[in-house]
């Protein structure tokens, strides 16, 4: 009975709610495949390809400003929920340990467990993105990505990885896993980029 789980908004929401999406109650989770299990201790993220290669610990994140973010979360699946409360590192911030090549236009975001997707370099560099490590006051559960994930509100959840260890630039795109099957290359949910227009 998808009536239990999910609403239509009311008008005074009505501009915070994309076309073709509902809200849900609680926070779903979805996932393709297994959840991973990473210890602090254990994790690792890297970044390659054009930018110098480096290794970050979980210390190394922490020493990072930390900041407080509230975002909407909107999946392609057409539910969406309103005012997420994370806590972790912009991604500009983060940003500024990492050597870049002026020739990087496209990211591909890596996973533990493999899942990828691929964003542009404007898309990933915008002030409201961030790592996350905490939701709603407590560590990020795995089944939502912890120990870190990446959070991309102003596009469609599946560019927001989860298990996310690290990031590829490159100089031209190249599609992640849901892109390459059907999804659209940038998920905008404002103009609902949702399937790719090649199939
Ligand atoms: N590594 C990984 N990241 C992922 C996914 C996944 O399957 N694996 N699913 C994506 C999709 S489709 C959505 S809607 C969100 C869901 O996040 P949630 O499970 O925290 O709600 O994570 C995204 N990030
Ligand atoms: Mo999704």
């Amino acid at each position: 009975m998808p009536g239990q789980f999910f609403q239509k908004p009311g008008p005074e929401l009505r501009d915070r709610v994309p076309p073709g999406q509902h809200l849900a109650k609680g926070f779903p989770v979805l996932t393709y495949g297994d959840t991973p299990i990473i210890s602090q201790a254990d994790w690792r993220f890297q970044v390659w390809g054009l930018a110098t290669r480096k290794t970050f610990s979980w210390d190394d994140l922490m020493a990072m400003p930390q900041s407080e973010f509230t975002a909407d979360f909107h999946c392609v699946t057409t539910w969406s929920k309103l005012d997420v409360q994370w806590r972790g590192v912009k991604v500009t911030d983060f940003m500024q340990a990492v050597e870049l090549d002026p020739k990087a236009t496209h990211v591909m975001q890596h996973c533990y467990g493999d899942y990828t997707t691929n964003i542009s370099l404007d898309d990933f560099l915008r002030e409201e993105n961030f790592f996350a490590h905490t939701l709603f006051g407590e560590p990020l559960p795995a089944e939502h990505g912890g120990p870190l994930r990446l959070v991309v509100p102003h596009l469609y959840a599946w560019k927001s990885a989860k298990w996310i260890n690290g990031l590829e630039f490159l100089s031209e795109m190249q599609l992640g896993f849901w892109e390459r099957n059907g999804y659209h290359h940038r998920g905008e949910p404002w103009s609902e980029e949702r399937y790719s227009s090649r199939y």
